[in-house]
């Protein structure tokens, strides 16, 4: 499409270093100097432009060789754009109409054109607003069970499956960010973590004191290093779902890599949990939000039961990888050993998801990248005792979760932390 040296676009750029696709003017609009062009990105990575023309509209994102969040002394590689390109594919394939469309795909420039999800809005300021999205719990739950089932063993052909491990083994650095920022940073006084000070003082020792929450984090992050069981979304929150009252979509998934079945789903419940304890900073009134808390705690269980039915629906109907396979179990008579060993592998994706929304409400609060949930809280004293409570339901999850069997019991853990008086 363009010259091969990668180059960063620019608003005044980009129409006419774009402008010549047959794609894009055939879907923005021939004349690209009838173009206009907005600089969106308030990620911490990339340059997002959305571009209007007078056929329609799409969204470019381009990848830049540095994390944009902390300036160019920290160097990434343009490749994630190609293995966000490939995700995005692969779960178009496995969830149809759950991920944006994509124009163009520009390898050397680290840049993809996408649909203008319009008049979507990203979910976690959706729900910072206190909005009630009906269909949230249900398509997250479906997505989840269907990109991870069908990217694993248990449903590709094992030579394809292979292939992919391989493919996305080369996406290190980011891995290496969630390696470092999700599991390790947090629990030490790495330097560019940040937490609310003096407020948080107390329990952060506490916390980077505790024994048995360091071992966890380092089972979990050995789980995520080294159970390459599916290909995993890789940054699965609520800033990477855009959403109307009728549509979900999910955006975003540069951060691909074979990880296992319960990463994305732990790191998704998890931001439902923060989003809760978030609301005492936001509703106008104390209790004036009791409504939307009780919201998020039903989405997080339809979230679970919609994810776990689906994937129980895809054991049986279309389990025809190497795992579990049918001809040791049904087609011998024996359903109810496939029964048996849905409930085993599902029972563990459980105790493993519970870990992984601990260790992620923890780096968030606690390291480099935070949420908006609980930044946008202006005043300290009253975004503190927000994120206390957090830290001490993330703790619970990732110490006890071999103990915990039921979202019930962690309703009450957390509707009991909620009610607690901090000083
Ligand atoms: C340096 S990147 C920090 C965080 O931003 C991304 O969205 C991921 O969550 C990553 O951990
Ligand atoms: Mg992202």
């Amino acid at each position: 499409m363009e010259s091969q040296v990668f180059a960063a676009l620019s608003v005044e750029t980009l129409p006419d270093r774009l402008g010549g696709n047959a794609v894009l003017k055939a879907k923005i609009g021939a004349d690209s100097s009838h173009w206009s062009v907005k600089e969106v990105g308030d990620g911490n990575l990339n340059l997002v432009f959305i571009v209007t023309g007078d056929r329609g509209a799409a969204i470019v994102k381009q990848a830049l060789p540095y994390v944009r969040l902390v300036g160019e002394s920290w160097p990434l590689p343009l490749k994630r754009s190609f293995f966000e390109y490939h995700a995005l594919t692969r779960q178009a394939a496995r969830d149809p109409g759950m991920v944006p469309e994509i124009y163009v795909f520009d390898e050397a420039q680290a840049l993809i054109v996408m649909e203008y999800l319009t008049p979507h809005v990203i979910l976690r300021r959706a729900l910072i607003d206190g909005r009630e999205l009906p269909r949230i719990g249900r398509d997250l739950g479906l997505f989840a069970a269907r990109t991870l089932f069908r990217g694993s063993d248990l449903s590709m052909a094992t030579r394809e499956k292979k292939a992919d491990l391989a493919l996305f083994a080369d996406n290190v650095e980011l891995c290496d960010i969630t390696e470092n920022l999700v599991f390790s940073d947090p629990y030490f006084e790495a330097a560019l973590n940040r937490h609310t000070t003096p407020q948080l003082d107390p329990i952060v020792a506490d916390l980077r004191a505790d024994r048995d929450l360091k071992v966890e984090a380092q089972r979990l992050k050995h789980l995520f290093s080294a159970k390459a069981e599916t290909l995993c979304h890789g940054d699965l929150h609520t800033g990477s779902v855009m959403v109307t009252d009728d549509e979900t979509r999910v955006i975003d998934p540069e951060f691909a890599f074979y990880g296992p079945i319960s990463f994305d789903v732990g790191m998704l419940i998890a931001n439902f949990w923060m989003s809760y304890f978030s609301q005492a900073g936001h509703e106008a009134a104390p209790g004036a939000r009791d409504g939307m808390r009780a919201y998020l705690l039903d989405t997080i269980e339809t979230l679970w039961e919609t994810f776990r039915a689906e994937f129980a629906h895809l054991w049986r109907t279309e389990r025809k990888g190497i795992l579990y396979q049918a001809s040791l179990f049904e087609d011998r008579g024996d359903p109810l050993a496939a029964e048996q060993a849905l409930a085993i592998v599902i029972d563990e994706i459980w105790r493993e998801m519970l870990g992984f929304a601990g260790i992620e409400i923890h780096r968030r609060i606690l390291g480099l990248a935070h949420n908006a949930d609980f930044e946008t809280i202006a005043d300290p004293d009253r975004r503190a005792p927000c994120e206390t409570k957090a830290l001490k339901l993330g703790r619970h999850l990732a110490v006890n979760r071999q103990r915990i069997h039921s979202l019930r019991d962690i309703r009450e853990t957390v509707e009991r932390l909620e009610k607690e008086i901090l000083a």
